[in-house]
């Protein structure tokens, strides 16, 4: 395959983990910027609506959602497959990549914009305005970076959460590291899609925003090797570990993340079901349905009730739905030492799907 299209960028998070799965799988691509002019002229008449990564494919298919593209390219080509075959890494993959796109955006959002906001404009700007001056550039980048920062709130990052996002990350961190200790990548000695999800996090604002990056080279040396590897498309020989076996040294990350995000996830199902008992059939989702509290690293606030986490939750629990009775009995043990059972008896109903571009209901 050549030829395909990535309009995506250095700074975006959901870039890194589409980049990180194409180089990955050796799938030739040229990567393009859109400046705030083609988002006008090639995202929004195909896409509806300004968003990255977008896939254009050589036969001019527009691929949005990273899970899509991913699932575009495993569909079509052999293996290594990014997606672990056997049953438990199977849905402990979709967890990682639920925590990853889904709750991991806190500390994500809250270091770029409240440690790195006149550095990112600057960075914005180099695309939004090339020919510009330093000064140009960085109004240009403040024009875009604004959508961007008012995020912020909605995700319940305010000056009383904060030092909890940062607590919650330094765990992250340390509990990560010690993982490394042992293991190159999440599953085992080759990189998976649990990887690629995790490079969306941790590429673009804990490593690459500047005063974030510094501080992970400081404080978490494996951690910023990892993510070279991981971006790089390293990781393709080696083996995931075998018997469908969990490495122990990820049960503090998944405990912890998830002990912070299922309670939310909890309350926006209750909100959607709600919200869908007086919905159309097939009609598109709101991208949020109120505010719900949430916890991080102590703190307690408010936060926006998303529903398009309902959709990766969705993947985690038909993961386990379809497992075969021994399989979902070492799934029970497994979510029991994680703290997580309330997953085996969660259903998404109504059912979501994706429709043009957008989140809508089965
Ligand atoms: N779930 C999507 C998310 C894509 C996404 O949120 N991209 C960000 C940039 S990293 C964006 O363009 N957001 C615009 C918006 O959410 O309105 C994926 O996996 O691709």
């Amino acid at each position: 395959m050549t030829g395909h299209t990535l309009f995506g960028s250095e700074m975006s998070y959901f870039s890194g983990k589409a980049r990180a799965y194409l180089r990955w799988k050796g799938i030739e691509f040229t990567e393009i910027a859109p400046s705030p002019a083609m988002m006008k002229t090639e995202i929004m008449p195909h896409i509806g609506w300004p968003v990255i990564p977008v896939l254009k494919t050589t036969d001019g298919k527009y691929v949005q959602d990273t899970a899509d593209i991913i699932s575009y390219f495993e569909s079509r080509t052999g293996t290594p497959k990014a997606l672990p075959q056997t049953p438990l890494q199977a849905l402990v993959t979709y967890l990682i990549q639920l925590i990853a796109d889904e709750w991991m955006t806190l500390p994500a959002m809250h270091y770029r914009w409240n440690h790195n906001e006149d550095w990112i404009y600057g960075e914005f700007g180099k695309n939004a305005a090339p020919d510009g001056t330093p000064e140009e550039q960085y109004e240009a980048g403040k024009a875009v970076g604004q959508r961007f920062k008012g995020f912020v709130p909605m995700l319940g990052i305010t000056p009383e959460t904060a030092p909890g996002v940062e607590k919650a990350y330094e765990q992250f961190l340390a509990d990560f590291s010690a993982h490394l200790d042992k293991l190159p990548y999440l599953l085992g000695t080759r990189a998976s899609y649990a990887d690629f999800a995790l490079i969306g996090p941790l590429y673009a604002h804990q490593y690459r925003d500047r005063f974030t990056g510094k501080h992970m080279k400081r404080t978490a040396p494996k951690v910023a090797d990892y993510v070279e590897r991981v971006i790089e498309g390293h990781g393709k020989a080696g083996e995931l570990v075998p018997h469908d076996d969990i490495p122990a040294s990820l049960l503090p990350i998944l405990k912890a993340q998830l002990g912070e995000c299922l309670p939310v996830l909890l309350a926006t199902l209750e909100r959607f079901k709600e919200w869908a008992e007086t919905a159309e059939a097939k009609s598109d989702v709101p991208r949020g349905v109120g505010m719900v509290p949430f916890t991080t690293g102590g703190k307690e606030g408010m936060i926006a009730a998303r529903t398009f986490p309902l959709l990766r939750l969705q993947d985690a629990l038909d993961a386990y739905q379809i497992m075969l009775p021994s399989d979902r009995k070492r799934a029970n043990a497994f979510l029991k030492a994680i703290d997580a059972e309330a997953i085996s008896a969660l259903r998404i109903d109504p059912r979501l799907t994706r429709r043009n571009y957008k989140l809508a209901l089965v």
